[in-house]
């Protein structure tokens, strides 16, 4: 018997790009058929009677169909993921930029010509199958490498570090993160008590809760949020040298998230927000794109960072090493069925090629073992591996045989290695150079169930943290601890958390308390609890921009984004025409909201088809809004509570707002008027365009109005808690 062919990391094979994984799936897809069969294949004339004794009779046990139909239908649930378990998920491709052949002898990672197929799954962690989309928690950013040498999965997160120190606290870190046992309730929120007792008798938690109290917690799209490996990973290259690597991926439509008090009403008007918009990107043709980075440490260097980086609570600021990009992500073909592909895709951080390995990171290593663990209930056996979506697209061949649904049928009478009979000539698997190598690291330590005391420092990089970021950052982190915190019930677990938080920033911590009932911060209350821990790093930075999201160079486009034109009979279509054409040619989508369906009749008599109503829709559908002018229109909208409500909630999410002309009457409430005697383009707040036609035909306004909603929102924005909505 010969082993199966694959190609080597000197010579990758071109995989076709990614049609190779598509053809692989094309073979188990189906069409809507114009036939009813049973599943034996038996033509069905009746799909809507079953058997009976007679017309008013009982149904007959003898219903073969019927019992077929009602059983499958009974089975059709499979135990939803125990985290991660509401989720979307796209097809695509990896391009990399440059040979890493320096670092690591992955043959994806060797060939700037290959495109290696992706199937990629964005998640929430707390949340059941059905939860909402925009509830504040970490996302998960996993994605399956379908490479010529297996696959390879990166199982990451959209915050860089996380809770737990150790796998053996991911049990409790769940079952307090999850509804409470009692009661079930609350679904897919950490605002609860059992939360928040618990991650505040465990300090290691407090930099990954900086992170989820941010906008970090709440991105405005999937395609908008950045990704990261979380642990510290090995990258072997052909000479068997490694270095560390952590990884990174970045998106191209830069790093954006929500208000808050906008996140929890989407929730109630669409829980598929995040869902849709990543599904509705694709089926437009809008690809998002993500560009794969990675830091690189040589090992032997690490001590220099001053902290442990198999500590999974710590990264690597990105000032001190920076990220490279070696590589894009496109995801450009939504799944053909849900449950076939995002639902039964299995990840798993130990599905590995040559040239990448673990480290000792005790978070990562609990998750090698769970990650097959969950599969066997969830998709019901040992061989979930078969399953279409998770099958890889080189050949693969060993003597596992068996188990429930097995679906290849393996030839011949041997299952066992060594072998003579399988081709009449030795067949030994012992000691082969080629293929997977783990990498050799000395181990000399006696067995102890221990932590080191170089994860003990539990603040520094929460402080880290804190300083990087921007005014209004801050202001929102203040903001969810104190939301997250008045939801707790129990006074003495609030009060821990801020003595807790007095550790990272005494302001901060202070800020957060000052609302919620209990005594100012005790930083000594803290340190004399078990699980505290007083040790501190050398911190090598301070500050770190890329820690921040108002600090990274806004994005120069406004591509995919969303406006909502406000109009009534009698808008005047010429004032807003050339600013509408201008926002399609930069890839923005205008839709036209109206009192009514169908249309509404413009100034000049014509007829605007209307795309919603002011009651099916709302601000937070919406990225920016602009209001066009026409005597009539604007009377109608001012007296129209929803159209008030529309550019007050805008406004309250700082979202940027442009009228024109007599338009600016909507934004009276707000104290804004349009003075409209010299012409002039105004911007009497951030964000806040009001202009006339003279301003809109010579494009000032759409330039100004591009630039403003590039920029995403107006965090800065002034008298935000003054507006009602
Ligand atoms: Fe997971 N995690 N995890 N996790 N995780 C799962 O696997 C687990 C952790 C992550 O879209 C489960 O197939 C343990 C860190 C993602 O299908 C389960 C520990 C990171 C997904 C599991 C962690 C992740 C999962 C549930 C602590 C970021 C969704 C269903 C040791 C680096 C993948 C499943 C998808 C899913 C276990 C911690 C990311 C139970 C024991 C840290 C993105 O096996």
């Amino acid at each position: 018997m010969t082993q199966p062919k694959r190609s080597t990391a000197s010579a990758p094979k071109l995989s076709n790009g990614a049609t190779e994984k598509q053809k692989q799936l094309q073979a188990s897809t189906a069409d809507a058929a114009s036939t009813l069969t049973t599943n034996q294949g038996l033509h069905i004339p009746d799909n809507h009677n079953s058997l009976k004794a007679g017309v008013r009779g009982p149904t007959l046990m003898e219903d073969f169909v019927l019992r077929e139909k009602i059983t499958h239908f009974d089975h059709e649930r499979i135990p939803e993921r125990a985290v991660h378990a509401r989720g979307s998920a796209a097809h695509g491709f990896f391009k990399l930029y440059k040979p890493m052949t320096q670092f690591t002898s992955a043959g994806f990672l060797q060939n700037p010509e290959l495109e290696t197929p992706v199937f990629a799954r964005f998640s929430t962690v707390a949340g059941s199958r059905g939860s909402a989309d925009t509830v504040r928690d970490v996302r998960g950013f996993a994605v399956k490498f379908y490479t010529d040498e297996g696959n390879y999965d990166l199982v990451g997160n959209n915050i860089p570090v996380f809770f737990v120190q150790d796998a053996i606290k991911f049990p409790d870190l769940v079952h307090a993160l999850k509804p409470e046992p009692h009661n079930e309730m609350p679904q897919a929120a950490s605002a609860h008590d059992t939360f928040w007792d618990f991650v505040s008798l465990m300090p290691e938690s407090t930099h990954m809760l900086m992170w989820a109290m941010s906008d970090r917690a709440i991105p405005r799209s999937y395609r908008m949020m950045e990704g990261f490996g979380v642990h510290t990973f090995r990258f072997i290259n052909a000479h068997g040298d490694a270095h560390f690597v952590k990884f990174h991926w970045k998106p191209k439509l830069g790093v954006h998230g929500l208000a808050w008090d906008e996140a929890q009403k989407i929730a109630g008007k669409d829980g598929d927000y995040h869902r849709r918009d990543l599904w509705e990107a694709i089926d437009k043709g809008d690809f998002p794109e993500w560009e794969l980075g990675v830091q690189i440490i040589e090992e032997g260097q690490e001590d220099k960072l001053g902290f442990d980086i198999l500590d999974p609570t710590k990264l690597i600021p990105e000032s001190v090493v920076p990220v490279q990009r070696i590589g894009k992500m496109v995801l450009n073909r939504n799944p053909d069925n849900f449950f076939a592909e995002t639902e039964q895709v299995a990840f798993h951080p130990g599905h590995l090629v040559p040239g990448i390995d673990f480290t000792d990171d005790p978070l990562l290593q609990g998750r090698l073992f769970s990650y097959t663990d969950t599969q066997l209930s969830r998709l019901g056996g040992a061989n979930f591996h078969e399953i279409p979506i998770n099958k890889a697209v080189c050949p693969f061949h060993n003597f596992q045989r068996d188990g429930m649904h097995r679906q290849g049928i393996s030839k011949g009478r041997v299952a066992y290695e060594p072998n003579t009979l399988a081709t009449g000539a030795e067949f030994r698997v012992d000691g082969g150079a080629q293929g997977f190598h783990t990498h050799p690291q000395a181990l000399e330590s006696p067995k102890i169930r221990r932590r080191s005391p170089s994860f003990d420092d539990h603040f520094s990089h929460a402080t880290l943290f804190w300083n990087s970021q921007s005014p209004a950052e801050k202001d929102h982190i203040v903001a969810a601890f104190r939301f997250e915190l008045s939801k707790v019930e129990v006074p003495d677990i609030r009060q821990r958390m801020v003595d807790n938080l007095a550790h990272v920033d005494a302001k901060l911590a202070a800020r957060v308390a000052a609302p919620l009932g209990i005594n100012a911060p005790d930083a000594k209350a803290a340190a004399g609890r078990l699980g505290f821990r007083d040790y501190r790093i050398a911190q090598t930075v301070d500050e770190d921009a890329a820690l921040s999201m108002a600090g990274r160079p806004a994005t120069d486009n406004i591509r995919t984004r969303k406006v909502a034109i406000l109009v009534a009979d009698g808008v005047d279509l010429l004032s807003f025409k050339r600013l509408q054409q201008e926002l399609l040619d930069a890839g923005a989508q205008c839709k036209v909201v109206a009192p009514q369906l169908g249309h509404v009749t413009t100034s000049s008599g014509k007829q605007l088809p209307a795309d919603h109503t002011f009651s099916n829709t709302s601000s937070i559908m919406f990225d920016a809004v602009v209001i066009p002018g026409g005597a009539a229109s604007a009377a109608t909208l001012a007296q129209l509570g929803d159209a008030i409500h529309f550019v007050l909630e805008a406004y309250k999410h700082c979202k940027t707002v442009c009228a024109l002309n007599e338009g600016a009457q909507l934004l009276g409430t707000l104290g804004f008027a349009l003075d409209t005697k010299d012409g002039a383009l105004m911007e009497p707040t951030e964000g806040i365009l009001l202009g006339d036609s003279r301003k809109a035909a010579d494009g000032q306004i759409s330039q100004a109005l591009i630039a403003a909603m590039a920029r995403h929102r107006h965090w800065d924005r002034l008298n935000v808690e003054a507006v009602p909505a």
